[in-house]
């Protein structure tokens, strides 16, 4: 393994590249004191990889936050660190934990205790990658300024899978990336750096993340060879991402059989089918013994699929789950499944019901190794949609949540959008299942219905920018879902601070600026891009900036079906699409009812004029407006408070988010300016303020 030196750790501060890793200095004082009293000597008896890396994680960070070595030694003859698994052979563990305390920790959760009597504060586990996280918890209580001399903690990760799907294209382009190319592939070739790979998994397994899908679910024609002519690539790592407690899944095309030219068919019920999958797995599992899975796109934006053969998405997935199974691997097969061409001029069409339409019927007919994974909304991570109807509705399946950190909708990574507040809600969204509360967070991570396999899982938001994210304060985004993958009860607010913490030290002046900056953003972005659920209104292809009838797949009219008269999507029962009523008891109610439906969805589910009164007094064209004028103001005062940061924090991450908030503050004027005028226009109806609409 690599070993860098202080300065040279140092060096990569100002570019973002170490970030929640950067380990800033801590001051001088009495916690400063408290800390180098126990992290002057670390204890670590066991030799394994991960474990290793935990020495070397630990190591490094004490270097850089307390500019202290903490020398190993076999045992402590004073105040030290001692960290190992329960059935390792470290004498201060096996004394320090009692058996209750072992059986409570689970496969990749940890203890952490401090011992006055023993001088040691010890890190136990059941794994070694336990051991990982437990070290890593351990440098993000001291990078935090919080006292370490009393702990006594178990911490098990609540959701099981902890996934990060990338969309990178082994070309080098990255489908909906916005921070550079792929840092995995370019020009058909793997990576060659395999530091940066390591330090990829760093930050992943530190933030939380055991599993890692590395290519698209768009898998393109050499992407398909990802599991034969390729495997030795994907197999060095996969290597890497063990050391790390992340296993490596990749994603499939439905129709590899017949790519490869080896059978006529991708039938998944043709015997030559599974045999062929069958034969993949058996590689794959030779090369790869912990391989993961499969992640599956079927049947949804031209994708191949089941469907083409008369079968549904069970006889799909079950044919892979039954080559994965020997060998304890899992298929994830999405539930983005819709016709983008699908003609809706009948208002009775709805792309937003497709994914409920096709799963809901199947519900139990899934293998048990088969786990669906359900875009967290409807329809595409818009910044605002309602909660799917699936959660709650998938009784006897395997499912996870879909997420996405890649800010295709949201800002491209160029504005700030801070999303943890955002999966926050829709994790809390009580889905009424079982007779109620059933918030998300209960469902995705199986103790409602007592799901085997469950969890969490998102789109990647990194690409071979130098900060990974592009922006910097997308790294809050990246962080943010892991830690919120691992323990959902955490805050957004605690989630910020702990990432601001990490990334930039403990001044409390400038966490305030930052944390306000986060919270506020996603309220800022949504107040000037997308008006009460209504979404959609960005140019096609891209996805970037403003347009109101852009959307590519607008062909048979636009989105939001705004008129001279009106705007919104009539989606209830007795007149529209009758989407409403997949949700259950007071939710069907509740979005079906013109009185009682949230301000924030009304255009997702109602067509109204634009005088229609809101419940927060003002009328739709009213709201359309204001929000328009404050949101473009507030995205300007963005930048100003972090102009007040400046000479406060490391010039280079200063000035790369100084950078992009003008960008913000700028194209937030032209998404004021370009949905005002366009409803200005539709409507005929003035500012109440009468500003200046352009
Ligand atoms: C990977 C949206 C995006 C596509 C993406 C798709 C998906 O449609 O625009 O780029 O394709 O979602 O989630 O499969």
């Amino acid at each position: 393994m690599r070993q860098q030196s202080g300065n040279e750790y140092a060096a990569q501060y100002d570019s973002g590249y170490n970030a929640w890793l950067s380990y800033p200095k801590l001051q001088q004082g009495p916690l400063y004191k408290q800390y180098a009293k126990w992290c002057g000597a670390v204890s670590v008896t066991e030799g394994g990889e991960t474990i290793q890396a935990a020495l070397q994680e630990w190591t490094r960070g004490i270097a850089s936050l307390l500019d202290l070595e903490a020398v190993s030694k076999p045992q402590l003859e004073d105040f030290g660190v001692a960290f190992g698994t329960f059935t390792g052979d470290h004498p201060l563990l096996q004394g320090l934990f009692e058996d209750e305390t072992v059986q409570a920790v689970g496969v990749e959760g940890f203890a952490i205790r401090t011992s006055q009597s023993l001088k040691c504060i010890a890190v136990g586990a059941s794994s070694q990658a336990g051991v990982l996280y437990g070290v890593f918890h351990l440098l993000r209580l001291i990078a935090s300024g919080k006292d370490i001399e009393n702990l006594d903690e178990i911490v098990n990760p609540v959701n099981s899978l902890r996934m990060i799907n990338h969309w990178d294209n082994f070309d080098g382009s990255v489908e909906r990336g916005y921070s550079g190319r792929s840092f995995l592939y370019e020009n058909n070739q793997f990576t060659k750096d395999m530091d940066r790979i390591t330090d990829y998994a760093r930050l992943m397994s530190t933030a939380g993340i055991n599993a890692i899908a590395i290519n698209n679910v768009n898998v393109h024609a050499l992407e398909t060879l990802f599991i034969s002519t390729y495997l030795p690539d994907v197999a060095r790592i996969a290597d890497i991402f063990r050391i790390y407690g992340i296993r490596l899944y990749l994603c499939v095309n439905f129709a590899g059989p017949m790519h490869e030219g080896e059978v006529g068919t991708a039938d998944p019920l043709d015997a030559g089918v599974k045999e062929w999958w069958k034969s993949r797995a058996a590689d794959i599992y030779a090369a790869i013994p912990d391989f993961g899975g499969f992640v599956v796109k079927a049947d949804s934006e031209n994708r191949p699929g089941p469907f083409t053969y008369g079968r549904n998405h069970a006889d799909g997935a079950n044919m892979l789950a039954e080559a994965l199974e020997p060998y304890g691997g899992i298929v994830i097969w999405r539930c983005f499944v819709y016709n983008c061409k699908q003609d809706w001029r009948d208002r009775k069409t709805d792309r937003a019901r497709a994914a409920y339409d096709h799963f809901k019927p199947l519900d139990g007919q899934f293998h048990d190794n088969v786990i669906l994974q359900i875009k967290n909304g409807p329809m595409d991570f818009q910044v605002r949609e309602p909660v799917s109807p699936l959660f709650g509705a998938l009784e006897r399946t395997n499912h996870v949540i879909e997420f996405q950190i890649a800010q295709e909708y949201t800002g491209q990574q160029r504005h700030v959008c801070y999303l943890v507040p955002q999966w926050k809600e829709i994790m809390e969204f009580d889905t009424q299942a079982k007779g109620g509360p059933a918030p998300v967070k209960r469902i995705v991570d199986g103790s409602l219905w007592g799901n085997r396999l469950s969890g969490i899982a998102a789109v990647s938001n990194v690409g071979n920018d130098r900060n990974w994210t592009g922006h910097l304060l997308a790294q809050a985004n990246l962080y943010g879902f892991g830690r919120l993958a691992w323990n959902p009860e955490l805050s957004a607010e605690e989630i910020a601070a702990e990432w601001i913490a990490l990334t930039f030290g403990t001044d409390t002046a400038v966490a305030g600026v930052i944390s306000r900056i986060l919270l506020d953003s996603w309220e800022i972005y949504e107040s000037y891009t997308s008006p009460l659920g209504v979404g959609w209104m960005i140019n096609p292809e891209h996805h970037y900036g403003p347009n109101v009838d852009g959307y590519e797949y607008s062909m048979w009219g636009t989105y939001h079906y705004a008129d001279h008269q009106g705007i919104g999507v009539d989606r209830t029962v007795a007149t529209g699409t009758g989407y409403s009523a997949q949700y259950m008891g007071s939710n069907a109610v509740r979005y079906d009812s013109l009185e009682e439906c949230p301000d924030e969805l009304l255009l997702f589910f109602h067509h109204v004029p634009y005088t229609h009164v809101l419940h927060s007094g003002k009328t739709v064209i009213q709201h359309i407006y204001d929000t328009h004028f404050e949101g473009a103001e507030r995205a300007e005062g963005l930048l100003d408070a972090w102009g007040g940061l400046k000479g406060s924090i490391a010039e280079g991450l200063y000035t790369q988010v100084e950078e992009r908030l003008q960008g913000q503050a700028a194209h937030a004027k032209e998404w004021r300016d370009q949905i005002n005028t366009y409803f200005y226009r539709k409507s005929g109806i003035a500012d109440a303020l009468g500003r200046t609409i352009y």
